[in-house]
């Protein structure tokens, strides 16, 4: 198991120099320890900030003038005694603090071990834990918004909300059990399979949103895809907002992959240019040509690049045709042109659906931008963003789920013994569990701490 019972010591801050810099001591001798490093001692008032100095090594002189602050347990981030000591942020001074500390008996903290003691300790459940791993990875302000409202526990009440839903009907469940004599049912089958129904569409309700919020936290890949010399590269570098790739007339510029991580609309997105498309003999373009395929087979979006100043080719025809059942936009670029022929193509029903843009004067960009993160998230969860959004939780949900509907249809199956609902239910209890952490085994807990930075 965890050891909680000594006290850990990290610098909070980040790597590197900066006006402030922060070591944070947790555990039971946090003030001891603290107090060790510290012209005032330990007589830290609580909870408010103290000016201090930070003793040197001989204990003569001083190293840092210092703010001091001392959160008795329960009452810290991890609910045991915490002292922060802020410094100037220079490394050499935050280094000194910290083998100070390690010097008079405290130990350097792993990765995530405060926040895991503060889940350890009862402060926050596992879901609000990783929100806090969420928030400081956050890379745009949707991210930030979903994890910070899964911080403040959003998330976490919807699924207690349905526990507590879970946990009447077994009780009710069990109870009817228990007294099998009297022929008495605390609740009919048919009232358990309703009761369950309803469960399910709770459950369903918080799915919904499970894929944008997903594509909201983890980002998304968005590739570029066309014939040679329609203008992808231009494209990409307009999204990119600068020249990162090149651009020439000659068809065939780009061989490799290029990419560039945006933020389109709150969404992270990772935008990947590729070669023309074309049949070539040359070994070089070849291998972009295919990077290019393998590129598009895994894109959460295609970006369908056609030149609207040319009749469409059959190679053109052929992409429109292959990216056809892809999530994709198709995008006719150079409409600064005469476009009369393209837009004149018979039957093309793909040719109405398009996006016309401009890579050379900019124009058509803002829809095309807007097009980029309703077809990843929709409009609606851009302005609302789902409650959920990490894969470990959804997939409990969804086994969640799967237990919930053979314990219906346990309910509604003549001569199943209630038993089978039970035990159905007990099963769709335990992944909620799992989720909020309640009953979560060591090597999740261990995976999911260990992606946090040291010092939180
Ligand atoms: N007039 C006009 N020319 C454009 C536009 N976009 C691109 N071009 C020109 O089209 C040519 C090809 O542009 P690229 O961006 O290199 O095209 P590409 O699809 O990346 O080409 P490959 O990498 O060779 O497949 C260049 O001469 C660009 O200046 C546009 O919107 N309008
Ligand atoms: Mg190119």
């Amino acid at each position: 198991m965890f050891a909680t019972d000594d006290t850990i010591v990290a610098i909070a801050t980040p790597a590197g120099r900066g006006a402030l810099g922060v070591v944070r001591l947790s555990g039971p001798r946090a003030l001891d320890f603290a107090g060790a490093l510290l012209a005032c001692g330990a007589a830290l008032p609580p909870r408010h900030a103290t000016v201090t100095r930070v003793t040197s090594d001989d204990g003569a002189g001083a190293v840092d003038e210092v703010v001091a602050t001392f959160f008795p347990a329960p009452h810290s981030y991890t609910g045991e005694h915490v002292v922060e000591i802020t410094g100037h942020g220079s490394p050499v001074l935050l280094h000194t603090m910290l083998e100070r500390a390690m010097a008079t008996g405290a130990r350097l903290a792993e990765p995530g071990e405060f926040t895991l003691r503060s889940f350890l300790n009862g402060k926050r459940d596992l879901v609000q834990s990783e929100a806090v791993a969420d928030l400081i990875d956050a890379a745009t302000p949707l991210q930030a918004r979903i994890a910070f409202d899964q911080l403040e526990g959003t998330l976490t009440e919807r699924i207690t909300t349905i526990d507590a839903r879970l946990f009447d009907l077994i009780a009710r469940l069990e109870a009817s059990l228990d007294f099998p004599d009297e022929g008495f049912h605390f609740i009919e089958p048919a009232r358990a399979a309703a009761e369950i129904d309803a469960v399910i569409a709770a459950l369903d309700d918080l799915l919904r949103g499970a894929a944008a919020g997903r594509m909201i936290r983890e980002g998304a890949t968005v590739v570029i895809a066309g014939r040679t010399n329609v203008g992808k590269s231009s494209v990409f570098n307009k999204l990119s907002g600068y020249a990162r790739a090149i651009v020439t007339p000659i068809p065939g510029t780009t061989r490799d992959l290029v990419t560039e991580n945006l933020n389109i609309s709150g969404v992270a997105i990772t935008l990947v240019d590729t070669a023309g498309w074309r049949e070539t003999v040359d070994l070089v373009e070849s291998e972009g040509v295919s990077r290019g395929n393998q590129a598009r087979r895994i894109a959460d979006l295609v970006l369908l690049v056609l030149d609207s100043s040319e009749p469409l080719t059959p190679a053109d025809e052929q992409l429109v045709a292959e990216t056809a059942t892809a999530n994709r936009i198709v995008v006719s670029n150079k409409s600064d042109l005469q476009c009369d022929a393209f837009f004149a193509e018979p039957g093309s029903s793909v040719l109405s659906a398009t996006i016309r843009v401009s890579a050379l004067t900019g124009d058509g960009f803002a829809t095309l931008s807007e097009a980029i993160s309703r077809a990843l998230v929709g409009e609606e969860r851009l302005r609302d963003p789902a409650p959920i959004s990490n894969r470990r939780h959804i997939s409990l949900l969804e086994q969640c789920r799967v237990s919930l509907v053979a314990a219906r249809d346990a309910a509604t199956a003549a001569n199943v013994p209630e038993e089978f609902v039970l035990t159905d239910l007990q099963a769709a209890r335990a992944c909620l569990d799992e989720i909020v952490g309640r009953r979560t085994s060591e090597d999740v807990l261990r995976h999911i701490f260990e992606r946090f930075c040291i010092g939180k």
